[in-house]
């Protein structure tokens, strides 16, 4: 083995040999050798170029982020601006002065005519529920038309029952008509009375009755042959049970009934 290797060793300079005899000029270059040679130091770094020139100019970039809120500007003030909307309504305020007298208004007209007539109306009302209570606080009561007839049972003297009649709130009863005489006679059976006076005399001229505000009569139902003045000592009437009427002695005692006008 290391015969062979020295024999190629030997042929491999004589070939090295035989080629520079043939070559004849040192100045050839070497011939390169077959086998690899080991890599070589890297070298120094070169210096840098010449700066090259200016390229184009780029498309234009993305909107840049928003900035910041500037500082206010200078404090002008602008022209007035809309009327806003109405405001709630506020506290009443304090009450004014006392107008003058105004010019009286026209009777029934208007919202003062409607407030005339519904106190008239309510003033009304209230005069009929005080008859009312009024003539409910009598033993005996009927209503006949806008009257109450009206009895505690007393018997009195004609004078005495106008008197009595008057301090309650009315009269001596004396109907006007033949509803109302109808009404005072169906009082004589509760009362279980013969005569009840009426309010009407002929005091002041005999024969000529009138009643106790000395007005005429308006209706009369006397009986047969009244009045008659008998003995001279009869001037007031008085009603009987069979609705007739008769003239009788004033100071005589009979039941009596009132009427109270609603
Ligand atoms: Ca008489
Ligand atoms: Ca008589």
């Amino acid at each position: 083995m290391v015969l062979l290797s020295q024999f190629f060793t030997a042929l491999l300079l004589l070939q090295l040999e035989l080629l520079r005899l043939v070559g004849g000029s040192e100045t050839a270059a070497p011939q390169t050798l077959s086998c690899p040679a080991p890599p070589g130091v890297p070298g120094t770094p070169g210096h840098n170029g010449l700066p090259g020139r200016d390229g184009r100019d780029g498309k234009d970039g993305a909107a840049g982020p928003k900035g910041e809120k500037g500082e206010p500007g200078l404090s002008v003030q602008g022209p007035p601006g809309k009327a806003g909307p109405q405001g709630p309504t506020g506290p009443a305020g304090p009450a004014g002065p006392r107008g003058s007298r105004g010019e009286p208004g026209l009777p029934g007209n208007g919202h003062n005519g409607l407030l005339t007539s519904v106190h008239s109306e309510l003033q009304l009302l209230r005069t009929r529920l005080l008859t009312m209570e009024k003539a409910a606080s009598f033993s005996t009561f009927k209503k006949v038309g806008q009257k109450y007839y009206v009895s505690n049972g007393l018997i009195a003297s004609s004078t005495e029952a106008a008197r009595f009649c008057a301090g309650a709130g009315g009269a001596l009863v004396l109907p006007r008509n033949e509803a109302e005489n109808k009404a005072l006679t169906a009082m004589h059976t509760a009362l279980g009375s013969t005569y009840i006076f009426l309010g009407a005399t002929d005091r002041e001229k005999e024969g000529q009755f009138v009643d106790l505000s000395k007005r005429p009569l308006t209706y009369t139902n006397w009986m047969p042959n009244e009045p008659n003045n008998h003995n001279g000592q009869e001037d007031c009437a008085g009603i009987y049970t069979d609705s007739k009427w008769n003239d009788l002695p004033c100071d005589s005692a009979f039941h009596v009934v009132c009427e109270l006008t609603i």
